[in-house]
Formats: C-alpha cells, structure tokens, sequence
C-alpha cells in the first residue's frame, strides 16, 4: 500500500512525506512527541481527545536519502524508510520503538467438523484472529511490558493479553481476559530494559491491540476504520509518559472534596422511606458519609430529569431534609429518552431534532433501554450538548450537586445499535461506528458543563462510558462487577492502568455490585478501597443488602474504621490531585511507576503505591492473616505499629480481618484531618502532620474545596520541613483563609 518513500516538504512543524501509494503527515507536537498520521480515511479529522493545538514550537532537524527521511527533534529520532517502516530512537540511538517488518502470523481456522464437535460440547468459539482493516506492527521486546489502556481486566502488565476497544456494558462476570469493557483509552506505555515510550493511537472506530499474544515477535494496533493516527511519547521515566500523554489529552481538574468522601448507593432503594433509613443507619453507626446517591429508582417510569413524587416525596423535600444532616445528593442519568408524547425530554428533542436518525428510513432511530423504546440524544452535537446540559436545572433547582452518566456505551437491550445509525461530530454527519466509544465523552461534557453553569461549583460527574480525554470532564466508576475475590483482586491493576491512563478520580463497587457479598469480602474491599478516590459502596437490585450494618457488629466496625482512615487521609488525597492537575500522575499507583528499574515491581498486582509516600498492601484472598509485602528501596514504616523496614526486600506481615498493611515513606510528611461524619460537619481548621523521622518534608495545598475561586488565586500552598524536632513552615502561595493550627505528629 505505502511502496517506495517518493519525497519529503517540511512546512512549520510538519513533515508532509509522500510514498508512491500514501501520503504520511508527521508532526512535531514538543521535542518529546510526535503524531504520525496516515490519513486513510480523512486528512482534516479533528481530535476528539485532544482539544485545540498541542504543538509548541520546536527546533527540529530533517534530513532524507534515497528512501530515508530523518527527523530529528532534541529528545527522539524518527527515521522512515519505504513500506512505511519506521524506527525511533532515542538521543543516545538507541531504538525505543520500531515496525515489525513481517506479516502477521494468522493461525489457520478449525475444520468445520471440529467447529460442531467443540460447540456440541457447550464450547463458545471466538470469531478467532482475522486481519483488521488498518493494522501496524511492531517489534516487540523479549522482555517488553505494557501498562495502560485504562479500564481493561486482567493484570497490571498487559502482556500476554490482547484487547478491543468498543466501550461495551457487560453485566457478566468481567473475566481476566475479557475483549473490552465500558472504556476505550487507546494509551499504552511500552517499558522494557532499553526503553520506556508510550503510544497513543487516537481514531475512535472499533479498534484492536494486541501485545504479544498472538506473537512473541510483533504487537500489533488495528481498527476496522479511521486513520492511523499514532502519538509516540518518549520519555526517561514512565511519569514523563504520563505527563506527555495527559498534556494531550488533558487533566483531571480538582473536584470538590466533599465527592472524594464515602458514598452509599443501591439499585433498588425504592423510595425516600428506604434512602431516609440508610441515611440514619450511616449516621447512627457513626460511619462517615457524603452521600446516598438516586438509582434510577427515583424517576417516573425512567424519564430521565423527572422525580417520582409518589415514592420519593414532593421535589426537593427529601433532598432538602437530608442536607440538614450533611448529606449532599447524587443522582443516575442516563442517555436513552423514553419515546413518549408529552414527556418535555422528547418533545423538546423531537422539535428541535436531537436525536440520532435511522439510516435506511431517516426516522429517529428508536431501540430499548430502562424506560422501554427509547432514543438517543445525538451528544455530539454542541447544540445537544447544551440542551442536556441546560435540562439539569430541574434537578439542581432540587438540589442536586453531582450526576452519575450510565448507559452511555450506549447502552441498548435489543441488540446494538447498528453501525450505521446517523450521529454527528459537531457539524458533521457521520454514523455510529465512530461515535460509540465517544458517546459517554460526549455526554460527560454536556453534563459537565451544564453542572458548571448551573451551579458555579466544580462538577461531580461519574461516567461508566468513556474515550482519552474524558478525563477533563468526569469521574469514572469500574462499572458492574461482582462479590467475587477475582474482582477485589482486580481492584488495584484496574485501578492502576485507569490512573496511568488520565484517570485519578475512579473507583469499584465497593462490595461488589452483581451477587451476594459476604463478610469477609465486603471486609477486605473497604479496605482496598480506603485511597480510591471514588469511593462508593454500591449493589444491585435482587442481592442481599449490602450496606455494612447487615453484617453484624465485627464487619461494622471495621468498616467504620477504614472509612475513617479514608477521611484521616483526604487532605493527602486532595494534595496529589492538586499536583495531578500539573503532573498528570494519579493518586493510586502501581510501584513500577517509582520503582521502575526494580524487577520486583515489573508484575506486582496486590499492592499499590499513594502519592509516593504511601504503601498499600491490601489483602484480596479469604482466609489470609499474613501476608508477603514487597517493600521497594528506601525506609518504611508500618502505620499501625511504627515498626521500620529496610526496602528492596520482601517481608511477611499480619493482616488479621481488621487490619490491612500500610506502610509510609521514611522522610515523608502527610498531611491528615481529624475524621468526620461528613465534609463540612465542622470547619477544616486544624491540619495533623504525621512525620515520619529526623528529617522530613512536605507540602500541602489547602482552597475552599468548591469553587473555582483557586483559579484566580484563593488558595494556600504551604511546604514543611521537620528536622531536629522542629517544624519549619513556609508559604509558597498565600491567597485563603489559614489553619488556626498546625500539629504534628510523631509516626
Ligand atoms: O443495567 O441503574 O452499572 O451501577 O445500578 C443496569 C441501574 C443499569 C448499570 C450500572 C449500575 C446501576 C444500574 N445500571
């Protein structure tokens, strides 16, 4: 398709080169990344991630040959030859990344015979491997690891595995090597013992990669569609990945520091009798909550931005009952508008034509989720995106601060939307098969912005679907997992990549969500869970109730205990996404991303750093009260009992049923509050510093946890140092109301 490399034009930071079948554009975006682009299928795509021009002016080298151009920027090389093969090296030449110059390796198909032999056993068979209609490969690394790609199951290190990018809602068992689930982040960081780079192929369409399963010799990317449309990130560390990647694609802005408290959630609380009595029980048990937050059980038969008056009591009274008591309120919206004449969702979408159309019959296309036909609102659209995000204000004139976005795969119950159903980018008329796994980013941002809008506040939204670059716009939920030990143990890799690939503010069903709990492991998922930034105990309708209390007074306790220590932590936690805004780094992270010449860390799946400073090792099988806790170099001390340990080793640890090893950095000071019932309960005004030896430092951002008054200054930015029994406070920003006290405390 490429043949011979023709010529080269070099044009501000754009290498325009042709090869006798294909024009390849590639772009110097900073010295550290560059876009290759082969327009296959459009030349003037505009980015749905990456919003506006990211390129800075860089100085950079082009040279060419016969079949040769070099391009050359301070940090990478990018050399191109004829049939598009292309290497990357880094300043020293060393090769970071180059294609793979064979052809796939596709195994023959089974017999017909051994096809219904197989099925005749109860055997489900897989399409199998076909080619793709773009495809890219790459060589790959005897000892290469992948890490990213954001909500995929399976383990931390995704080699081995291959994936599918087609946001799906699967209510199954989410098993460990599961295509796709509900999130398309097409990132990868590539990390090996010559190289650390990081990949993101930026086209929408269904798309595929596959890091050394198929082979030991080549990965591979494809898609049934798009262009090629690949940014190579070079970097010397993995955070210089992340912190290219989320230049790109953007960074999670700070949310208000009540949302990254505890929240409690049911499909099927029926009605303002059963979300009033959890409510007690949270505050009768003394278990620190922000929230109840509304199923779709609240709305009349489904109609999303309408309230059920004869179950969950006049608009607002409920609402503004429970705010009394600290509790903010949190509701489910879905995208599918129930078909309904004289319902104001769809007239007004049907007057104004906001609905995404059938192709063959240019009607709005109609298939089923939750309130029976439904249709969808065509998000793409910036005049849709307002409507929706306007149509919030009968909820927020309730009283409503956050918005839960589910079912925007999109969803659909009689069989997927077929991928021609006519849906827009802004203005341009396209289908389905590019929309899909940007419809849940779409709506994040209508509902982002609506919520901004109406209500001044930083908006809490949660989205179950969504794309690179939803990020700017939502907080993510893992979606329907199961009380199953498989998916604690998933909690930290899945957590992990999510982190890596944009995504600080995320968390499991904590409990699981499909089937029945059980103590043990509704124990050790709250313990898991104490660092998740969102952090929700949520269960689905049908299974037993899953709130702590129904478990006795052990299970209680011990509950309480760790979502205290969540709320001991919160000024930690709101510190690291402060920095997240200028690094992109995620609150939870795997070791590897500190550690990363340290084997020991390479494939470490059931332990999780905070920040730096905090080391967690939650137990995810039952029966486990000790368990083996990989301590990379440096001094740790154990939380709970102040014992130190030397790093670089692996150490056995007690982790009876109420206690889940923690360790904290030697040098480190973390900032902490006094645990309360809610966020706001009483006044932040004194700040707890546990130091953690002779020598310490710190920081600690400190704003009204609201607005979006920091911006233009309002807040503190202090820094710590503790030596000789002293504490040294200085302040780096001065600009909001200062703590009346600054303790310290000894670990
Ligand atoms: O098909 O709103 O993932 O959190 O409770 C079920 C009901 C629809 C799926 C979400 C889940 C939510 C449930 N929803």
């Amino acid at each position: 398709m490429f043949g011979k490399l023709v010529n080269y034009a070099v044009s501000d930071n754009e290498v325009a080169v042709t090869y006798e079948g294909q024009q390849v554009t590639v772009k110097v975006i900073t010295d550290e990344i560059i876009r290759v682009l082969v327009p296959l299928w459009k030349k003037d795509y505009e980015s749905i991630a990456i919003e506006g021009d990211p390129s800075v002016p860089v100085d950079f080298e082009v040279t060419g040959s016969e079949g040769t151009v070099e391009i050359k920027t301070g940090a990478v090389t990018l050399t191109l030859k004829d049939d598009f093969q292309f290497v990357f090296t880094n300043c020293e030449g060393t090769t970071l990344l180059s294609s793979y110059k064979g052809k796939r390796a596709i195994k023959p198909t089974l017999s017909d015979t051994a096809v219904k032999l197989l099925e005749a056993e109860g055997h489900v068979l897989d399409e199998g491997q076909k080619p793709h209609e773009i495809e890219l490969l790459f060589n790959l690394r005897e000892d290469e690891r992948f890490y990213g790609l954001g909500d995929k199951t399976g383990f931390l290190n995704k080699r081995g595995y291959s994936y599918e990018n087609w946001n799906s809602d699967i209510p199954q068992l989410h098993h460990e090597n599961m295509p796709a689930l509900y999130k398309s982040i097409p990132f990868v960081i590539g990390a090996s013992a010559d190289a650390t780079y990081g990949l993101f192929f930026d086209n929408t369409f269904h798309s595929y990669i596959d890091m050394g399963c198929e082979s030991t010799e080549y990965f591979f990317y494809g898609a049934d569609d798009g262009n090629i449309d690949m940014y190579f990130m070079a970097g010397e560390a993995m955070a210089d990945i992340i912190e290219h990647y989320t230049y790109l694609t953007g960074r999670a802005p700070l949310p208000q520091l009540w949302t990254l408290g505890y929240h409690q959630c049911r499909w099927g609380y029926e009605s303002a009798t059963d979300i009033r009595d959890i409510a007690t029980k949270m505050r009768e048990n003394k278990i620190p909550c922000e929230s109840v937050q509304y199923d779709i059980d609240y709305m009349e038969v489904y109609r999303v931005f309408t309230w059920d008056e004869t179950n969950y009591e006049p608009k607002g009274q409920l609402i503004a009952d429970l705010a009394k008591d600290g509790f903010k309120a949190v509701c489910i919206i879905d995208p599918g508008v129930k078909v309904d004449k004289g319902y104001f969702m769809y007239d007004q979408g049907v007057e104004n034509d906001y609905f995404a159309h059938d192709p063959e019959t240019d009607e709005i296309y109609v298939n089923e989720v939750w309130p029976g036909d439904s249709v969808y609102p065509d998000f793409g659209r910036a005049d849709v995106r307002d409507w929706w995000g306007d149509s919030h204000k009968k909820l927020v004139d309730m009283g409503m601060q956050g918005i839960w976005n589910d079912m925007n795969e999109p969803a659909s119950f009689r069989g997927p939307l077929p991928d021609d159903v006519k849906f827009h980018i802004e203005d341009r008329l396209t289908d389905h098969s590019e929309v899909h796994n940007v419809y849940g980013h779409f709506m994040s941002m209508a509902t982002y912005e609506g919520m901004k809008k109406l209500t001044g506040k930083r908006p809490l939204v949660i989205t179950r679907a969504c794309y690179s670059g939803t990020q700017k716009y939502s907080a993510i939920w893992t979606g329907d997992n199961q009380s199953v030990w498989s998916h604690l143990r998933m909690l930290t890799p899945q957590l992990c990549n999510l982190g890596i690939s944009g995504f600080p503010i995320a968390g499991t069903d904590i409990g699981g969500f499909g089937g029945n709990t059980n103590p043990e492991l509704l124990t050790r998922w709250i313990q898991a869970a104490t660092f998740s930034t969102f952090f929700r105990n949520h269960c689905a309708k049908g299974h037993i109730m899953q709130e702590p209390w129904n478990f006795g007074e052990q299970v209680t306790n011990i509950y309480r205990k760790y979502v205290e220590l969540h709320y001991r932590f919160l000024p930690y936690i709101y510190d690291l996404l402060f920095e997240c805004q200028i690094t992109g780094l995620p609150v939870m992270r795997p070791l590897v991303l500190h550690y990363e010449d340290d084997e020991n860390t390479f494939n470490l799946n059931d332990e999780y750093l905070v920040g730096e400073n905090i080391l967690v090792a939650p137990v995810v099988d039952p029966g486990v009260r000790k368990r083996m806790v990989y301590l990379p170099v440096g001094t740790w001390i154990n939380y709970w009992n102040g014992a130190r340990f030397t790093g670089g080793q692996h150490i056995l640890v007690d982790s009876p049923i109420d206690t889940m090893p923690i360790f904290i950095k030697e040098g480190s000071i973390i900032p902490m509050y006094e645990p309360v019932q809610y966020v706001g309960e009483k006044p932040y005004d004194t700040l707890e510093l546990l130091v953690t030896g002779d020598s310490c430092f710190g920081y600690h951002y400190q704003d009204n946890g609201e607005d979006f008054e920091y911006l233009q200054g309002q807040y503190n930015l202090y820094s710590f140092t503790y030596e000789n029994e002293k504490l040294e406070t200085e302040l780096l920003h001065e600009g909001y109301k200062r703590y009346n006290e600054i303790r310290v405390v000894k670990l």
